[in-house]
């Protein structure tokens, strides 16, 4: 990507540029700077939502195995891409180059799931209740989609909102997060060269409080979007809602979580540390399904404790590009790390112990399993924690980095209420090799997704992904289940009597007999 160059926003079929300009920089060397980007403002924002208003009508009426054809040709154009791009993500948000191939597939097997959902895209033939008249159903597409997406995913969790709601024939302006515009840019100039017509998909880039985001989300007060799909902040979640609920719009909202991983008294212990430790520290702990609770059985809480902080002391951590092997690289900028940093004093107040982890990796103080230059980025120490309490904000708040909290409980019934002691249900995950616990924890657990003997990650690209509670609003991403979020059902009746035929009023519906009792009979 050329530094000279400002990135435009790109709508409207064009390459559109602006006044005001943010910088992203290399996540693990923050003196490469990736790209400058222009800053949206309100007018461009709109303007591109009425790029998409004015592609909409054709894009509907283009036929659905059509625009799954231009889909297809979409996930071609981004697997033989696959590497580069992969490589802009881990220099861009920092994540290992194994994870971002895998953030690139989600988006390829997205693409080939739905280029066949053209093809489908099924509505219903239904009986009606009088002669000769024909009931039918069809989805119909929304209009114009909004979208506003985090950083963690640059690629894998926009491609969950913006290609089914290509297929199902609505138009797009999506507003990528600040911290990856790089990822962004790259994917919306595959997405455009692929083949999509002018003015379908459209991207504007920019912050999200009182910027580009929140003019997006403004977009619904203005009538300009029919539907806006979010992943992000519960508290960013909220308000998307508001401004949807007083436009009786239904939102996408995928936002938080503070998923428990439970491990029981029967659990293969390797198996489980294994599963805890990836679910805790891939990703640096950015991921919404990344674990926060470890929730251990009484009776192998002592092992597990030991033999989980064998293998923390292990983690190996530095530059997922120049050291392949590492678990995890550096926060995705500076606003992360401080973020994250903040749970400390929270232990600290609630009286948690810390038993492992320093804060911010430095040359002075750095893990044995660290690699290269810790002041080239921002790093954290896998940090963990034990005595940690249903009632302590450790317990409570997604702090979207490398920590981990030990609960003990003693029993399935306790795991499963602690479990559920969080505000937020997106991911869960059961260690166990008892059915009965197994299946206890499936059906009371709230939360949208469940592993047993699992990490809380590895999402398909053709299952529900989504959450309860403060996790979401019931709506779900992937498969089948999203074409509800991007669609509405639209019924037909078609009577073809040539008469005034009423339902209800004129159905031949037949008169009540007399009762029969078997009593009287024998
Ligand atoms: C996210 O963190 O927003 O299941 C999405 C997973 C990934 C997706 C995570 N496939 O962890």
């Amino acid at each position: 990507m050329s530094k000279s160059k400002v990135h435009p926003h790109l709508y409207a079929g064009r390459e559109v540029v602006g006044e005001r300009t943010f910088e992203s920089r290399n996540s693990s060397d923050t003196s490469d700077v990736l790209g400058v980007f222009y800053e949206a403002t309100k007018e461009q924002v709109q303007g591109a939502a009425r790029a998409a208003r004015a592609a909409a009508k054709a894009w509907a009426k283009t036929p659905a195995p059509v625009r799954g054809q231009v889909i297809g040709l979409v996930g071609q154009a981004i697997e033989r891409e696959k590497e580069p791009l992969a490589r802009l993500i881990t220099r861009e948000m920092g994540k290992t180059l194994k994870e971002a191939r895998g953030d690139v597939q989600e988006a390829i097997d997205t693409c080939y799931f739905f280029q066949s959902e053209g093809r489908r895209l099924y509505g219903q033939t239904v009986p009606s209740e009088m002669p000769r008249k024909d009931l039918m159903t069809y989805r119909r597409p929304l209009g114009v989609v909004g979208i506003v997406t985090a950083g963690n995913f640059p690629v894998a969790v926009p491609s969950w909102k913006i290609i089914p709601a290509l297929v199902t024939g609505n138009t797009i302006v999506w507003k990528p997060s600040e911290d990856v515009p790089a990822c962004s840019y790259a994917f919306a100039k595959i997405l455009l060269g692929a083949g999509l017509p002018a003015g379908v998909f459209n991207v504007v880039f920019g912050g999200g409080k009182d910027a580009a985001g929140q003019y997006v989300i403004e977009l619904m007060d203005d009538g300009l979007v029919d539907k806006l799909a979010f992943t992000g902040s519960s508290a960013v979640g909220r308000y998307v809602g508001e401004v949807a609920g007083r436009n009786l719009q239904h939102p996408t909202l995928e936002l938080g979580g503070k998923n428990p991983l439970v491990v029981m008294r029967d659990a293969d212990l390797d198996n489980a540390v294994q599963g805890a430790v990836f679910s805790a520290f891939a990703t640096g702990g950015q991921r919404c399904t990344s674990a926060g609770n470890v929730i251990v059985d009484a009776p192998v809480y002592d092992e597990f404790k030991k033999r989980y902080l064998a293998a923390v002391e292990k983690i190996r951590i530095g530059d997922p590009l120049k050291t392949e092997d590492v678990l995890y690289g550096p926060f995705i900028n500076e606003r992360f790390f401080r973020r994250w940093e903040q749970q400390y004093a929270w232990g600290e107040a609630d009286g948690a112990t810390l038993l492992y982890g320093k804060g911010r990796i430095t040359d002075d103080s750095r893990p044995s399993g660290f690699v290269g230059d810790p002041n080239a980025g921002f790093y954290g120490w896998p940090t963990v924690w034990e005595g940690v309490k249903p009632g302590m904000r450790l317990f409570q708040e997604e702090i979207f980095g490398p920590t981990i909290n030990l609960v003990k409980v003693d029993g399935i019934e306790e795991a499963i209420t602690t479990a559920n002691a969080v505000a937020y249900g997106l991911s869960s995950s059961i260690y166990t090799n008892n059915r009965e616990w197994a299946y206890a924890f499936k059906d009371e657990i709230q939360a949208g997704m469940t592993s047993i003997n699992n990490t809380t990650n590895g999402a398909e690209a053709h299952m529900p992904f989504g959450g309860v509670k403060a996790s979401g609003n019931g709506t779900r991403e992937s498969g089948i289940w999203v074409l509800d979020s991007y669609t509405y059902w639209h019924g037909v009746n078609d009577d073809i009597s040539g008469k005034l035929q009423l339902a209800q009023m004129d159905t031949a519906y037949v008169e009540p007999q007399a009762a029969v009792s078997v009593a009287e009979l024998f």
